[in-house]
């Protein structure tokens, strides 16, 4: 079994992103009999979905689980949709600012996630770490790549299981920030991963 595990590299306004050290350190964990493969994804309107696909073709993954950046969020938060739309309040790393386009031209509303997000919400708060089911992924490129991910494996006749957790800032970006905003240190969101790729793992 294989797991494909993706971050995303920094964008404004942040000078880091959790997400991107997270997947880097979780390529070739093993779990059960489960392996994963990492990446990390430009944030970028064209490139992230496009890097994507190919590593559906390439990796041939059985289970995709993506990692992103959630500014303002307290809690680490499992997505359950995904929507037709990009409408990014801040541009992305090529300056490219998109307002009310869809991510896929004629493709559906939304669609669900396929990883047991509830089950993994649950194993989360048994272990005392903060996470809750979201129901948006914002309309940023997380959204966007989970919704062409999804898109792209609603075709395959044994579609890989896809979902995406969005992390919490790390304290040291909140500390520089000086902002009154929540944090999560990085050792408590790679225990989270941990725990997230152990059911994922165990189907
Ligand atoms: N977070 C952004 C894009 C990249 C990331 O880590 C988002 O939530 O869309």
């Amino acid at each position: 079994m294989i797991i494909l595990v993706t971050g995303f590299e920094p964008f404004t306004p942040y000078k880091a992103n959790p997400s991107e050290e997270l997947a880097r350190g979780f390529d070739g964990y093993r779990v059960g009999e489960a392996v994963v493969r990492a990446t990390v994804l430009p944030v970028h309107h064209a490139e992230a979905s496009a890097r994507m696909l190919a590593l559906l073709d390439t990796v041939r993954p059985d289970a995709v689980l993506g990692l992103g950046l959630a500014g303002s969020r307290a809690r680490i938060a499992l997505e359950r949709v995904a929507v037709n739309v990009m409408d990014y309040a801040v541009p992305d790393n090529a300056g490219c600012q998109t307002q009310d386009e869809p991510c896929v031209p004629s493709g559906p509303a939304a669609y669900f996630t396929t990883l047991p997000s509830r089950t993994i919400v649950a194993r989360l708060v048994d272990a005392g770490i903060p996470a809750y089911l979201s129901d948006t992924a914002g309309t940023y490129l997380c959204n966007q790549t989970l919704y062409t991910t999804l898109h792209a494996v609603a075709r395959h006749d044994a579609p890989p299981r896809v979902g995406f957790m969005h992390v919490p800032p790390l304290p040291s970006m909140v500390a520089a920030s000086g902002l009154d905003q929540p944090s999560m240190d990085l050792t408590l969101m790679r225990r989270a991963v941990e725990i997230a790729l152990d059911v994922i793992a165990a189907g």
